[in-house]
């Protein structure tokens, strides 16, 4: 086997992702509007700010945003979830960070798949957030049992795809043909069925226990929920949807507006009621309906280091002292107001954010640099080249998620009335054995991609130096 003539899993990714948008705007057309949105007002932004534009086209990530996006998934038992470990991995995608969702009440944990490292990044940037079912958490016995056999009945990947991974796995990658049939066995793994494979009274049952374990355990696989396209003015889009036919909740989840953006600011609009047919006891089919599926879109900024962090979650459990969001939105400008409130004691200017060690940057040579000018010890002290206008600096993306974020998501999913609550149990470990792997940590992640860029920085000016 040639691996010259393999595929690169960045191409399948990005064929990947480009499939499942399609697939996606046909079963839910208010993601299309979205799309058309999105892209108006990312247009504008880029029209309206030169130094934006500047600053993505330098650091080479322009292309990227246009066809930049997330979706979702949960998945209902660990032989489900390390099957997709292989599944992303054949399109470089891997598990990144640890996300505990039960003490925002819904029972599920959950990882990133997502590619890792700048090269992939700047390719396609697609990322899966996947989460999976705690059936630990279903108290009562008898539901956690029917629940546990329904699920294990199931096979949610076809054989043809199964046979790709392993032949994937086994020769190292996938030639043309190969590659795109995956494409398009895995993207039914994740098409929505609009027939249940439980009955109408098992749904309800399990529906009482949390819509979200109704929605996980009913059908034959893990429909997408929702795609989230990014944008670069998450402010304008949200006071656009409504024009748009979309009504978007309440309040943007993550940090307030402000002019150097911060981790991930999201907001999505209402999941649709959508009919679906149980099969009663007759054995005939029954028409009900189902809510699972919405729309999203995000914003994102700087990736924070581990002070920063502490300094934003401080920040966002402050403001929340103050005013709770309601999901009914009663009180979304009170929220709004406490939250900018509270933001103020987060710099709010690049170079600040830098000298302060709150979020991570890429260095850059300036090519018109002289650089004859610099001593030896400058090129050793990145502070020096900084200053010396002989590096740039730029702002590292966060490409992960945000668990009180994700958690407001989910939340207005589904419903206001929905209050079951359980107690926070992390468990990053079982997951882990679940997955099969380690998930990556993404402070190291970062860290590893800005001392890279540092590196590069010393190299550069190095030889010169050493010559003067
Ligand atoms: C996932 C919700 C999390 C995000 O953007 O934070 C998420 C789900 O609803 O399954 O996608
Ligand atoms: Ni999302």
């Amino acid at each position: 086997m040639n691996a010259a003539t393999f595929i690169s899993t960045d191409v399948i990714r990005a064929s990947f992702s480009a499939a499942m948008s399609s697939m996606y705007r046909t079963e839910v057309p208010a993601y299309g509007t979205l799309l058309s949105l999105v892209a108006k007002v990312n247009a504008q932004t880029l029209a309206a700010s030169p130094e934006l534009r500047h600053r993505l086209e330098q650091t080479d990530t322009l292309d990227r945003i246009s066809e930049e996006r997330h979706g979702a998934i949960r998945v209902g038992t660990p032989a489900e979830l390390a099957m997709l470990r292989r599944v992303f991995a054949v399109m470089g995608m891997y598990p990144v960070g640890y996300y505990d969702l039960s003490e925002a009440g819904v029972p599920v944990h959950s990882t990133a798949f997502r590619p890792v490292g700048d090269a992939a990044l700047k390719i396609n940037p697609f990322r899966v957030f996947t989460s999976l079912l705690r059936l630990d958490l279903i108290a009562d016995a008898e539901l956690r049992e029917e629940a546990r056999k329904t699920l294990q009945a199931r096979q949610i990947f076809s054989p043809k795809a199964i046979s790709l991974v392993e032949k994937a796995e086994a020769q190292g990658g996938l030639e043309l043909d190969d590659a795109a049939l995956f494409v398009k066995e895995i993207l039914a793994t994740f098409r929505w069925h609009d027939q249940a494979s439980v009955s109408g009274d098992l749904y309800r049952r399990l529906h009482d226990a949390h819509r979200l374990i109704a929605d996980v355990v009913s059908f034959k696989g893990p429909h997408i929920n929702h795609l989230t396209p990014r944008t670069l003015d998450i402010d304008a889009v949200q006071d656009l949807m409504p024009a748009y036919g979309i009504s978007p909740k309440a309040v943007i989840e993550g940090p307030p507006t402000r002019a150097c953006p911060i981790l991930l600011r999201q907001t999505s609009f209402k999941a649709l009621e959508e009919s679906v047919s149980f099969r009663n006891a007759q054995g005939e089919w029954e028409t009900g309906s189902h809510t699972a599926r919405f729309g999203e879109i995000e914003q994102r900024g700087v990736a924070l280091t581990p002070k920063g962090r502490a300094l934003y979650d401080r920040l966002l459990t402050e403001s929340r002292k103050v005013v709770r969001p309601a999901p009914d939105g009663s009180n979304a400008d009170a929220y709004i107001a406490a939250l900018t409130d509270a933001f103020k004691a987060f710099p709010d200017d690049w170079d600040r954010i830098r000298k302060q060690g709150l979020g991570y940057f890429r260095y850059t040579p300036v090519p018109t640099f002289p650089q004859s000018g610099l001593s030896a010890r400058d090129t050793c002290d990145i502070e020096a080249l900084v200053a010396l206008g002989a590096v740039r600096f730029d702002p590292i993306v966060y490409e992960d998620f945000l668990p009180v974020s994700a958690a407001g998501i989910f939340q207005s999913n589904l419903g206001d009335d929905d209050s079951q609550k359980f107690t926070a149990s992390p468990s990053q470990r079982e997951f882990e054995t679940d997955l099969g792997t380690p998930v990556l940590d993404e402070f190291a992640h970062y860290e590893g991609l800005q001392k890279a860029s540092i590196e590069r920085c010393r190299q550069h000016f190095k030889p010169v130096a050493l010559a003067s």
